[in-house]
């Protein structure tokens, strides 16, 4: 399935949400006038879009509607849809060109963190990139666990520690092997307790540290993963994660299972936080890079059965290899080498920062935020 199928059928529950109520307000109507757009702005907030947005969205149409000349309702959806997608450009791609570039991956328990750096490793490795995953979230076990599982999956390194050791310190060894391998983009899993706020700052301000320190001019991005199925709750994550992170992106994921995909347009409108990559299942090819004309459609447009459309090469490569994990026979002892990584190494991440380090911390992106 293509990337345009892909997104549409995964937000198929969404659409049915959305474009029932949208149906009924355009079917109902013969003329555009004041009322239709009221009945449209409720049919969006029902959608999960978010109040000011569903609004933002009406008035944009209004203005259009005259400026076009609009006077046939069943003219609307089009209009809607190109309105959406402008809102929801801008920001999208990923900025990693140096070598290494670094993503740490933020986000509460369960919304889905571990599943979308799999994907995200799979989709990079399929793209010919040098990927290392540094298992950060030292929590729980099973979440190191989880993560190699992953990691095998994809086809690329890990570096972990053992069970309650130092996120900082796995994330400093990984630097340390992504520099020595050459790797090219370094992946870092992270345990979400937002409950803990204290406790979780203090943890992303080490983290944030270590990287300034190791990786001063290299690109970066924060992605804050959302779990789409809680809807507003979601927003209320992402303004939350807002106060304590530089947030870069967000990675949505679950839309396959939720009426409410609309509350896309809130993080970006509402909140300035682009959409980075939405997740539509569990599959290792289930992720995609965001593109907000598909979404658009997605919202709104149900695209024929028959509808054709080429896969991407790198889609191809990542269901090949992933094929070819699967019917692998497990390998044992493969890793040892990165499992050995240093009990050391974690005290130089507890070492005083010294004057030089300060500076670059002020200067460096992270320090900037806690500096
Ligand atoms: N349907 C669907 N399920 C998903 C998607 N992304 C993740 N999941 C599922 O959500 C569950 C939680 O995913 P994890 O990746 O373990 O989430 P996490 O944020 O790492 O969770 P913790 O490590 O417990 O904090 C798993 O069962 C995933 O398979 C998606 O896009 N669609
Ligand atoms: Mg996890």
């Amino acid at each position: 399935m293509g990337l345009f199928k892909k997104i549409n059928f995964g937000l198929r529950k969404t659409r049915n949400n959305m474009s029932g109520a949208l149906d009924n307000v355009l079917d109902s109507y013969t003329s555009i006038d004041a009322e239709l757009f009221d009945e449209l702005e409720e049919a969006l907030v029902m959608g999960d879009v978010g109040v000011s947005t569903a609004s933002e969205i009406t008035t944009r149409l209004n203005d259009s509607v005259r400026k076009k000349g609009i006077t046939d309702p069943k003219k609307i959806r089009a209009e809607v849809v190109e309105i959406v997608a402008d809102m929801l450009k801008g920001g999208e791609d990923m900025g990693l060109i140096t070598v290494p570039s670094i993503i740490l991956v933020i986000g509460v328990n369960g919304v889905g963190k571990t599943t979308t750096i799999g994907k995200m490793a799979a989709m990079y490795k399929a793209q010919d990139k040098k990927v290392i995953m540094a298992a950060a979230d030292t929590f729980r076990a099973a979440a190191i666990d989880q993560l190699q599982i992953w990691a095998d999956r994809a086809g690329v390194e890990i570096v972990k520690h053992k069970e309650g050791a130092d996120p900082a310190a796995v994330i400093f060894d990984t630097i340390a092997a992504a520099k020595a391998r050459n790797c090219d983009i370094i992946i870092c899993d992270t345990a979400g307790r937002l409950h803990n706020k204290k406790n979780l700052m203090s943890e992303l301000e080490k983290i944030y540290k270590v990287i300034d320190r190791e990786l001063p001019y290299s690109d970066r991005e924060v992605l804050l993963v959302l779990d789409a199925t809680t809807g507003q709750n979601a927003i209320n994550q992402a303004k939350e994660f807002k106060n304590i992170a530089e947030i870069t992106g967000i990675a949505l994921t679950k839309l396959d299972g939720t009426a409410r995909g609309g509350v896309v347009l809130g993080i970006k409108n509402d909140l300035n936080i682009p959409v980075k990559f939405v997740g539509v299942g569990e599959a290792i090819d289930d992720l995609q890079p965001f593109n907000p004309l598909a979404f658009a459609e997605g919202l709104f447009i149900s695209l024929p059965e028959d509808f054709e459309e080429d896969e991407p090469e790198y889609v191809e490569a990542m269901i090949k290899a992933d094929l070819e994990a699967i019917t692998k026979e497990p390998q044992e002892e493969t890793k040892e080498e990165t499992e050995e990584e240093t009990e050391e190494t974690e005290e130089e991440t507890h070492d005083d920062e010294k004057p030089e380090d300060d500076d670059k911390k002020k200067k460096g992106f992270f320090g900037r935020i806690f500096g």
